[in-house]
């Protein structure tokens, strides 16, 4: 829950209408309601344990009570469709600046959702991941839904099914980490990377961040999308936030890929992922 002072924080941003449950289904499923129903923009719904957490494309999204930030935003951007993933990965954006203010550690971006840690040469793990949910309204958007999963303080040792795939922050930083101090950092930091979207130049400055900390560009890549798979190397992130791959097939030309799963590949084998 937040305190009086907290709210204070939050008073001065798009974000100050903050409903924290103790258990919910599923924030998002909450913050779509509530976008269905005509909330206003900046309202923020966290949870303390989902009974029914959601990954993308029907996955779910684990975290034992207490343990993560579980959090959705109710965003109304006046953006075409095709360019609603930048609002996710300005979400990515502010969460990796928030870990490194209170954590003291700064993750990478994996394209299109996911906060990584690197593991010494073995790949990385995931500390969260992002669930982007339109409404449209025509050719129109009328609302986003980001959520956002932070593995922040988990019981240790991770339950076995996740231990090769997933890291709790406290693990990374050696010590506890404050839930409200990344929430209350992460939304402040939204404030700032969001409205860099509706900024001059089409809101190309938003992005600037996401290709630095962006661990997947320059790498190779299976990108799996509906029915195929593409496999080849990730030269760049369009300003409307889609991944550019060039294909190894002989005489393809480069994909611009919407939204996808990817796994990194290693360089020197076809198929195993590092
Ligand atoms: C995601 O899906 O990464 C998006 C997760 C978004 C969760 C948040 S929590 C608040 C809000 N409300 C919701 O209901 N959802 C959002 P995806 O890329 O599909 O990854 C899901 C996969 O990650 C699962 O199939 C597992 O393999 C793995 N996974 C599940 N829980 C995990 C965890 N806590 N940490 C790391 N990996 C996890």
């Amino acid at each position: 829950m937040l305190d009086a002072r907290a709210r204070a924080v939050l008073s001065g941003t798009r974000f100050s209408d903050l409903r924290w449950h103790s258990e919910t289904d599923s924030t998002n499923r909450e913050a779509l309601d509530l976008a269905r129903a005509g909330a206003a923009e900046g309202v923020v719904v966290v949870a303390d344990h989902q009974t029914a957490g959601r990954g993308r494309l029907d996955r779910t999204w684990e975290a034992p009570p207490g343990s993560s930030l579980l959090t959705s935003v109710l965003l109304r951007p006046s953006l075409p469709p095709d360019q609603v993933a930048r609002v996710a990965m300005v979400l990515a954006i502010s969460a990796s600046d928030a870990l490194e203010e209170v954590a003291g550690f700064r993750p990478q971006l994996k394209w299109p959702n996911d906060l990584v840690v690197a593991r010494g040469g073995r790949g990385t793990r995931k500390l969260g991941g992002i669930l982007s949910e339109a409404i449209l309204s025509g050719a129109r958007v009328d609302a986003v839904v980001v959520g956002l999963g932070l593995n922040l303080n988990w019981p240790h040792p991770l339950p076995e099914h996740l231990a090769e795939v997933a890291v709790s922050a406290d693990e990374v930083a050696g010590r506890p980490v404050d839930r409200t101090a990344v929430l209350l950092c992460l939304l402040g930091r939204l404030e700032e990377h969001y409205g860099l979207l509706f900024e001059g130049g089409g809101g190309r400055a938003a992005l600037v961040n996401y290709r630095r900390q962006c661990c997947t560009l320059g790498r190779r890549v299976r990108v799996e999308l509906a029915g195929e798979v593409v496999v080849g190397r990730a030269v760049d992130i369009s300003d409307e936030g889609h991944l550019v791959v060039a294909p190894e097939e002989e005489g393809a030309s480069p994909r611009r890929i919407t939204t996808a799963d990817v796994v990194h590949l290693r360089e020197d084998a076809a198929w195993t992922s590092s």
